[in-house]
């Protein structure tokens, strides 16, 4: 493909997925993004110009979407308000972006006949049971548990019925928690890791027992790909690399690594309506379209993560203080129990 739009490419899974393409197709990208808060433009440094175009706007404004989609062989969808906490806090820009700027964005490729590739969450299947073989597969219903996964949830919903209703060529995913390099600082591992390397003590929601089915950004990055070169139309792919651990686990990793006693956390006030449990069958993506992850070893790719941001304080240490402010307006709010 010539040219792939990638909406959301400064964020952290698109910003990811920005340098797979470069390093793995000789396709132009052209990244649409609104830099929002979650955005950081040191993620995309060095790569503007040449084969990325970068367009500051939003996928909710029709002219710019259109203007940019008129001239696209593919567009990547990775563009979303992303953090659960934050849809607590506040929905309304999570309906905007998530629902009005995907439909924004469907109408477009309609238009001008564009191939289209939504990338979302396995949480719009809601959550599963401690302790269970069970995984989600293309076929659980979807069960949203929070405004961030209801919005994702509706914007498949819009995918799918473009897909049927106007023969929109468009393939959806669906994939699990990912950790790696970008990441911003609200967001569990990143959050964690930074308050280690400040000498203050991570947060641990609940009693940590909750399970997260753990991807390294590079694998959704391949296996976006692999979708968008491969995929079927009107298809949904999960994408999973069995990478399953509750977070009392991963943070006692992370107290490892730092050298720290493992009971060295603070247990905060629990997230409301906390999903337990997220894991992935990826066996159709595997089986139909050959695709498998090459970071297997979580304790290795976490311990590579770490290394990461322990050398790139100036891409993280500008968001730190007003994350952690944010929090702790959330922690004293749920205290007194008024959301
Ligand atoms: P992120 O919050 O790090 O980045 C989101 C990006 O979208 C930011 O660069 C932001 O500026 C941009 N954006 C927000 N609103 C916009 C708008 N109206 N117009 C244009 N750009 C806008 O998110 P992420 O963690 O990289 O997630 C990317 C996608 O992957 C999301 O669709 C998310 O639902 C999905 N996903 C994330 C995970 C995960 O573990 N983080 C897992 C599965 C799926
Ligand atoms: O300080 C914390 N302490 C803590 O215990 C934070 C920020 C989180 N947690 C817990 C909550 C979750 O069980 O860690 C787990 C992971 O939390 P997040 O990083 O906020 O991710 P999650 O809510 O699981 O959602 C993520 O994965 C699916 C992404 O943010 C979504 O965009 C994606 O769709």
């Amino acid at each position: 493909m010539a040219k792939i739009v990638v909406t959301g490419g400064a964020g952290f899974i698109g910003s990811n997925f920005v340098h797979h393409l470069v390093e793995h197709t000789d396709s132009h990208v052209v990244v649409l993004d609104k830099f929002t808060y979650a955005a950081n433009e040191a993620s995309l440094m060095g790569m503007s110009g040449g084969r990325v175009t970068v367009v500051r706007g939003d996928i909710c404004d029709a002219n710019v979407v259109n203007e940019i989609v008129s001239h696209a062989d593919a567009v990547v969808h990775f563009a979303a308000e992303s953090h659960n906490d934050n849809s607590l806090e506040d929905p309304s820009p999570f309906v905007r972006t998530n629902l009005v700027g995907t439909y924004t964005l469907l109408e477009a490729v309609r238009r001008y006949g564009v191939r289209f590739h939504h990338v979302s969450t396995d949480e719009v299947y809601g959550d599963l049971p401690l302790g269970t073989p069970e995984k989600f597969t293309e076929y659980t219903p979807y069960n949203p548990s929070s405004p961030y996964s209801s919005t994702k949830a509706g914007s498949d919903m819009l995918v799918r019925a473009w897909v049927r209703s106007f023969g929109v060529s468009a393939t959806l995913s669906n994939c699990s928690n990912n950790y790696g390099p970008f990441q911003h600082v609200e967001k569990f591992i990143p959050r964690q890791i930074t308050n280690l390397i400040d000498g203050v003590k991570p947060k641990l929601y609940g009693a940590g027992h909750n399970v997260r089915d753990w991807i390294h950004a590079e694998d959704h990055s391949s296996a976006v790909l692999t979708i968008l070169e491969q995929g079927t139309t009107g298809q949904t792919y999960l994408i999973g690399a069995d990478g399953e651990q509750d977070n009392l686990s991963v943070l006692t990793t992370l107290l490892e690594i730092f050298g720290r006693p493992t009971d060295w956390f603070d247990h905060v006030t629990d997230r409301p309506g906390h999903d337990l449990r997220y894991a992935i069958d990826s066996t159709r993506l595997r089986q139909e379209l050959g695709w498998e992850p090459t970071h297997g070893d979580f304790a290795e790719g976490l311990a590579a993560t770490v290394d990461w941001y322990r050398t790139h304080e100036d891409w993280w240490r500008p968001q730190k203080d007003a994350t952690e402010a944010r929090y702790r307006v959330q922690e004293t709010k749920l205290g007194e129990g008024r959301r």
